[in-house]
């Protein structure tokens, strides 16, 4: 018998933050499994067997393992297609969803981090993403046509990643935090399931400095 049950593999102040708001969306109940990175719980035997990158998010559901943020995200926006957060096969926003779902991890954070940690630019061809100009360019470009959100007049699962993702990169000072930008950003974290997130992040971490 499969476990229905979804296992979020998860620890505070990480990446795991958008799959925790993205749960808060859908409005489904999992089962939280919680890590400390700074002892390094992710690197023990029990958890590399999930993941052997050691890297959170991750969930555990119907005997297989996700990893990767944007691919958790996909999985579970099409577990759940009565929230309506993903658009559906048929739904001509469908590549669009794709196109910038994966664009994320495979160009937009490899080129902020190569451009973050003053790596010297690989040459065009040769990068995954081009250039870091043209990305930045592209989702700056992409911010001013998500008009109200990111594939148009509806939220989806695409808006939990990229707002996100939005929010710590321009409070991490890597990506300029322009007024479209930052307006952007703003209709995704006032919405209750972000807070909530966030109230329960802080909730958590306050436990686990107060027990250390
Ligand atoms: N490619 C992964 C990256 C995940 C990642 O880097 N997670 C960090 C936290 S933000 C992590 O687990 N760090 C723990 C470690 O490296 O030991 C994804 O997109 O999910």
């Amino acid at each position: 018998m499969t476990d229905d049950r979804i296992t979020f593999h998860y620890a505070p102040q990480t990446r795991a933050f958008g799959t925790r708001v993205l749960l808060e969306e859908l409005g489904v109940p999992y089962d939280l499994h919680v890590m400390d990175t700074r002892a390094g719980d992710q690197l023990k035997p029990d958890y590399l067997a999930v993941n052997p990158m050691g890297k959170v998010p991750a969930i555990s559901h119907r005997g297989s393992v996700v990893t990767e943020q944007a691919a958790v995200a996909l999985y579970l926006g099409d577990l759940f297609p009565e929230t309506g957060l993903a658009p559906a096969l048929d739904d001509p926003r469908r590549g669009s969803y794709l196109r910038w779902m994966v664009f994320y991890g495979s160009s937009f954070e490899p080129a902020l981090v190569d451009h973050a940690m003053k790596r010297p630019p690989l040459p065009r061809s040769t990068a995954p993403y081009a250039d870091y100009e043209t990305v930045v360019a592209t989702v700056n470009e992409q911010v001013r046509r998500a008009a109200p959100f990111w594939l148009g007049e509806r939220f989806t699962v695409a808006d939990v990643l990229w707002g996100s993702a939005l929010f710590w990169v321009t409070n991490f000072g890597i990506f300029e935090k322009t007024p479209e930008v930052a307006a952007y950003i703003e209709r995704v974290i006032s919405r209750p399931a972000f807070r909530k997130a966030q109230a329960d992040e802080a909730a958590l971490i306050a436990a686990r400095d107060a027990a250390a």
